[in-house]
């Protein structure tokens, strides 16, 4: 039998102040392999702060919602010859769409007010800008009003693997699927989009008896108060043929999957044609 020196708080408080100085965070109630965020993101009305630059590689991302209204933080790699100030013009000129030279990368998607969310994305190296597309009141996206960074991903010699995953959710035109059910307490979803559209799983915690088409029935705008159902996060969209994961601590209930996104012609949200999953957690 192992015997383990009792904990004192001297090496307890140590342990805490390097986790600090490292700028690691473990994810509460996270049991097996700990979950560690290489970079976080705090989000307010109507600004992220965040870190400027990171490795290239499989990243752990989380996001801590310290506003009033739902946030999401989408990274959006850039093409080699646009800048931020390009792209804070494109979208002010036009923000019903996405310029052409952006590629979805991932990044945590909507989580409430007070919550805090984690996605693991791969980053390539070059220029990025990360936004809050959440609509306000008006249906106005939060990048409108401040919510953007740019962050540069750098060259780095270390390989960084993905993490395992537990259930895959494959995304389609226009549906979910998972090979897996979702079970109570922590895991990892990979997502895989094997369809020709950008797809996000906006992933909801249902209140008892609700299904994610009442999420949907009772989502207002700018209002994070909803009857149905609670935001928690999930993935904000990826690019045809990526994978990203997000890790979560489920409870016993039921959970939806949504897809937001629009079709590019039709303007047409995904969940009306179909992209909406209730999974039950048990
Ligand atoms: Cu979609």
């Amino acid at each position: 039998m192992t015997r383990h020196a009792p904990v004192t708080i001297s090496s307890a408080l140590r342990t805490a102040m390097l986790v600090w100085a490292w700028g690691l965070i473990v994810l509460p109630g996270w049991s097996g392999a700990a979950m560690v965020a290489d970079v976080t993101f705090t989000a307010q009305e109507f600004a992220f702060t965040g870190p400027d630059r990171i490795d290239q590689g499989w990243r752990s991302v989380r996001l801590a919602n310290q506003g009033r209204d739902i946030h999401q933080v989408l990274f959006l790699k850039l093409s080699p010859n646009k800048t931020a100030e390009d792209f804070r013009s494109a979208i002010a000129a036009d923000w019903s769409q996405l310029p052409s030279w952006v590629q979805r990368a991932g990044g945590v998607n909507s989580v409430a007010p007070g919550g805090e969310a984690w996605a693991v994305i791969l980053l390539e190296p070059g220029d990025y800008v990360v936004i809050c597309g959440i609509p306000d009141v008006r249906g106005l996206p939060h990048v409108l009003h401040g919510m953007m960074r740019p962050l540069r991903v750098t060259q780095s010699v270390k390989s960084v693997q993905p993490p395992d995953a537990d259930v895959t959710i494959t995304a389609r035109d226009f549906s979910f699927s998972s090979d897996h059910p979702l079970r109570v307490g922590p895991q990892t979803v990979r997502m895989r989009n094997s369809g020709s559209q950008a797809h996000e799983i906006v992933f909801v915690q249902l209140a008892p008896g609700a299904t994610a088409q009442d999420f949907l029935d009772a989502f207002v705008p700018g209002n994070p108060d909803n009857q149905a159902g609670r935001h928690v996060g999930g993935l904000t969209g990826l690019a045809p043929g990526q994978e990203g994961f997000f890790p979560v601590d489920l409870r016993p209930g039921r959970y939806g999957l949504i897809c937001f996104l629009s079709d590019p012609v039709t303007r047409t949200p995904h969940f009306a044609y179909g992209m909406v999953l209730d999974m039950d957690v048990r």
